[in-house]
């Protein structure tokens, strides 16, 4: 499959991209054992050569230096610092470590947290370890965060985990429901696809139901604003007026289903006008969205956080699927309930059964059966019977002490998990922290006492499965740097180690030679199961390529429960009779402010991987706020300052930004920034950890929070030229001096700092900072230290190189534009007396080609249309991701369109 090298010596190896569960193809250029470039794969059904802004910058994220763990490091005692040890040292402590915690304290007391960002392999080893060789379920991962609400709203319902459509349903849907999902930043090549199908189809209607009016739901024919958690009210309103408008399919429901009744009754009350006053949506839009969605050809919905991450998560994926079973919209080309995959591979860990309660192949550790059916594929006597610590549970039992060895792998909890206090308590308390890490400076790895170096893409090899069930190859490209290996051969090592000492019989079964032969053992797990791909090898995907599970008869499913059979024990899907419940934290006087969180187009979570791209940086530079204008207002908060944010767990310190398209009263703070960014822990170190009961996924979306100036008067801003990676890890210990401090990878490349505090620094401190900043002895300076102002800068061959502003910042986007390789602004020393201004920076929109809001704005003051823009600016015209903001951008400064189809204030019910 890789393609021999060309004449300019560039070969190209087929692979998958490693951020979200869409899975998209690539192809990785690689020149003398380098990755030089990654364009998507035109034979990729998931893209068809398509990537976003984030695949397309993959190569600049490939690091072979200090970016990178490169060795094994060991903390002899806490406290002191990690040293670097031979790999086969730290293999052996870990072994050593995992066999004494197991004689000392029993199986249990060991905890597996791992990622949806491992590949298939990696799970089924580390699976296997855990379950069969130390004898623990408590093993679990970030999907715990993610898309445990949609398995445990698939199997309620439908009876398995089984997405049942794919992606060529976006282009056959007659009505798109996207519900808590912002698929223009989150799945953006699918956004693509369904914004091409929309052009092609001008009749398809796409409703977004979200609480932010985000870019996703600005291009929406209708946009639902609902209130944060009130979802399942909305739904069932809707299956109300589908009850009374006869947009039901009767003799589906009776044919495929079984509970209707009960829900019918139940929903008798939930009219549009009831739903209007909890979701604040008016009636006549919910009855709208009904209508759209029953009369339908083909209705499909696509869903994610917004759904699962919620005390209500289960519930609010099965009232959406009930909509499908209602009216037959499901296991018919561009029908049915889609879950979209978040990362790239949450799916296979399903499969593999990588979670604490999955086993392979879809089975259930509850069930003696399905232990006995593992345990004799796996070839051992019998399998642990005790349930297995989910994520929360897992650092709750590690914080009271009942677990007391953590192995983190390809996760950052010390920065994702919510309640942070928490969760930085829990890994303090645990005994023994192995972190298994590819990036260096990551917030977790502050915890650990031992660290594994793990390869990661472009250096892995193995398989993944994405949000259409699709199983796709990931080949290695290069070889991993230093020490790293990759994840499955690192659990495979400390196994047999660990045999060797517990049960020596063991060791045989991590006897495999290569990745083939764990997929080939994973795969045999999966035979007669819904999921069944016993089939599949390494050869098949390398002769038909990514295929589709189910796969029988050399062919994969593109959907399924096309005959109505359900995977539950009478085949019948289930309508469950479930009430709406408010989210978990309500507003307070307190506490008035609801916050919900999420992601930003060109940030992926923690940012281990896209801080390292510089052209990642430039959309969105530095953690903020975003507050309604009116709320603002209230709060005495003008645009850009700093608002502290305050929780019953934590605070947080960032910029306000106005954003109209907020609900008032709601506040959002993007996932990305942790304490390896910024001061304090970070946006979950406000987020509540209550759980939903079926799925134990913590509720990140929604949290009480009051909002206030943060009172830091005196500011700084410096800006340092190097690697950004290289830098941040050297300057990271100061983010903890500061009330409010960040240091980010600019867009200009090298470093920013900016830094607050209730009053100037002590000159010391300020002197050692600037030490820091290599601006002790600079070409150009102007201090007052009477007025606690420093300003310095250092310029190099006309080029500059760092600088220092603190008291007074107005210098600073004059100095940012030049060191982002603008003009150098006339006469420096008279802009840092302030005696000249400077002009103001714009945001980057379009990635690709460089293209600012300020330009963008300027050609739709001139009368451009989306067109115009892109012939006239090439904004858009590169992968598109920014197409959404762009289009968002012109509705705002068009008068708002007539929605003649849409009678306002009519309640038909
Ligand atoms: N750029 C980028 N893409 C990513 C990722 C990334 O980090 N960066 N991560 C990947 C992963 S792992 C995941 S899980 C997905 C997540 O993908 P999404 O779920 O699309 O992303 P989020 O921004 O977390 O949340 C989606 C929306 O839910 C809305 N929301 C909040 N509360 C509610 C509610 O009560 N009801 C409804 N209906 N909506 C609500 C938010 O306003 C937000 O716009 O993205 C994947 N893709
Ligand atoms: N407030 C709030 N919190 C959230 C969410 C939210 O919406 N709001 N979303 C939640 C969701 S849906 C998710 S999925 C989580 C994601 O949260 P995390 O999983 O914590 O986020 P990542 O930054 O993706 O962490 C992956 C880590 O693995 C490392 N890594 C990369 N490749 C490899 C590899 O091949 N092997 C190994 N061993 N390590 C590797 C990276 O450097 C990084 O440190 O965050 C959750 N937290
Ligand atoms: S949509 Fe973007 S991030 Fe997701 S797999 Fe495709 S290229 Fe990667
Ligand atoms: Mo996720």
């Amino acid at each position: 499959m890789i393609r021999p090298a060309a004449a300019d010596g560039v070969a190209e190896v087929p692979s998958v991209c490693c951020y979200c569960g869409t899975g998209c193809g690539v192809r990785v250029q690689v020149r003398d054992g380098a990755v030089v470039g990654v364009r998507g794969d035109d034979a990729h059904p998931a893209n068809r050569g398509r990537l976003c802004s984030k695949g397309l910058a993959l190569a600049d994220t490939v690091r072979r230096d200090g970016a990178r763990v490169l060795s094994a490091q060991w903390r002899a005692a806490r406290g002191q610092p990690l040293a670097d040890i031979a790999l086969d040292q730290a293999l052996d402590i870990a072994a050593g470590r995992l066999a004494d915690c197991v004689a000392r304290h029993g199986p249990d007391s060991v905890g597996f947290y791992l990622s949806g960002q491992l590949l298939t392999e990696d799970y089924a080893v580390f699976n296997k370890l855990a379950r069969a060789l130390v004898g623990t379920n408590n093993i679990d991962t970030n999907s715990r965060l993610c898309m445990s609400s949609a398995v445990s709203g698939y199997k309620r319902t439908l009876g398995a985990d089984a997405p049942p459509a794919c992606y060529e349903d976006l282009e056959l849907a007659d009505t798109v429901l996207i519900a808590g999902s912002n698929m223009a930043y989150a799945h953006p090549v699918l956004f693509r696809r369904l914004e091409a199908a929309r052009a092609r189809r001008p009749g398809m209607k796409l409703i977004v139901a979200d609480p932010r009016r985000t870019d996703t739901a600005a291009c929406a024919d209708l946009h639902l604003q609902l209130a944060p958690g009130t979802d399942v009210a909305l739904f069932h309103a809707m299956l109300h007026v589908m009850v009374n408008e006869d947009l039901i399919d009767r003799g589906y429901i009776r044919r495929h289903t079984e509970g209707f009744e009960a829900l019918r009754e139940r929903v008798r009350s939930c009219t549009p006008a009831a739903a209007q006053e909890i979701c604040g949506v008016p009636a006549a839009d919910i009855a709208q969205a009904a209508r759209w969605f029953g009369q339908a050809g083909a209705a499909l919905s696509l869903y994610t956080m917004g759904l699962n991450q919620s005390t209500s998560g289960t519930d609010k994926n099965a009232a959406l699927i009930h909509l499908h079973l209602a009216t037959g919209q499901i296991g018919r080309p561009g029908a049915g309930p889609f879950s979209l995959t978040g990362q790239p591979n949450a799916m296979g860990g399903r499969e593999a059964g990588g979670m604490a309660t999955l086993l392979p192949g879809h089975r259930d550790p509850a069930s003696a059966g399905d232990r006995r059916e593992t345990a004799a594929l796996w070839g051992v006597d019998a399998l642990p019977q005790a349930p297995g610590a989910t994520a929360l549970e897992m650092f709750d039992a590690a914080l009271d002490g009942r677990i007391k060895l953590l192995w983190i792998a390809a996760t950052n909890p010390a920065q994702s998990l919510p309640d942070q206090a928490r969760v930085r308590a829990a890994l303090e308390r645990a005994e023994f922290v192995i972190v298994q890490e590819a990036y260096a400076g990551t917030e977790t790895l502050a915890y650990a006492d031992l660290v594994l170096p793990a390869a990661t893409w472009p250096e892995k090899s193995g398989t993944v499965t994405n949000s259409e069930r699709r199983i796709s190859r990931v080949r290695a490209a290069v070889p991993p740097p230093g020490d790293a290996r990759p994840d499955w051969r690192l659990a495979q090592a400390v196994a047999q180690r660990l045999a060797a000492r517990l049960a020596p019989g063991k060791a045989a079964l991590f006897g495999y030679r290569d990745e083939a032969e764990v997929f080939a053992e994973h795969a045999r797990m999966t035979a007669g199961r819904d999921l069944d791909y016993s089939a599949l090898d390494y050869a098949a995907l390398e002769a038909g390529g990514p295929q589709q599970w189910p796969y029988r008869q050399g062919r994969g499913a593109a959907r399924l429960y096309g005959d109505g059979v359900y995977a539950t024990p009478g085949g019948r899907a289930r309508f469950i009779d479930l009430a709406y419940r408010p989210a978990a934290e309500a507003a307070s006087p307190a506490f008035p402010l609801q916050l919900t969180t999420g992601r930003l187009r060109d940030h992926w979570h923690t940012m281990a991987r896209t801080s390292l791209a510089r052209a990642l940086t430039r959309h969105v530079e530095e953690p903020w706020v975003s507050l309604h204008p009116e709320d603002m207002r209230r709060l005495g908060l003008e645009p850009g300052a700093l608002a502290r944010l305050t929780s019953r767990r934590g605070s947080v310190v960032a910029p306000a930004q106005p954003d109209e398209g907020l609900r008032p009263g709601c506040a959002f703070l993007p996932m990305h920034w942790g304490s390896a960014f910024m001061a304090g822990l970070g946006v979950n170190a406000l987020t509540n950890p209550a759980a939903d009961p079926l799925s134990r996924q913590p509720e990140l979306k929604h949290c009480a929070v009051s909002a206030e100036p943060a009172g830091l008067p005196w500011q700084a801003a410096a800006w340092l030229q190097g690697d950004a990676a290289a830098l941040r890890l050297r300057l990271a210990p100061w983010l903890r001096r500061f009330d409010y401090a960040v240091a980010l990878p600019a867009g200009a490349g090298g470093v920013r700092l900016r830094l607050a505090a209730p009053a100037a620094p002590p000159s010391a401190m300020l002197d050692a900072l600037a030490d820091a900043l290599d601006l002790r002895r600079p070409d150009v300076a102007f201090d007052d230290p009477a007025r606690g102002l420093m300003r310095r800068v250092r310029v190099e061959q006309g080029a500059l190189r760092g600088f220092l502003l603190t008291g007074d910042l107005r210098a600073q986007e004059a100095l940012l534009s030049w060191a982002a390789g603008g003009e150098a602004p006339r006469g420096v020393a008279a802009l840092l007396t302030g005696r000249i201004a400077g002009a103001a920076r714009s945001r980057t929109v379009c990635v690709c080609n460089g293209v600012s809001v300020a330009a963008i704005q300027a050609g739709i003051g001139q009368g451009c249309d989306l067109a115009a823009l892109k012939s006239g600016l090439g904004c858009g015209t590169g992968c598109g991701s920014c197409v959404p903001e762009i289009l968002a951008m012109l509705a705002r400064a068009a008068p708002p369109p007539t929605r003649s189809d849409i009678r306002p204030g009519t309640n038909p019910v």
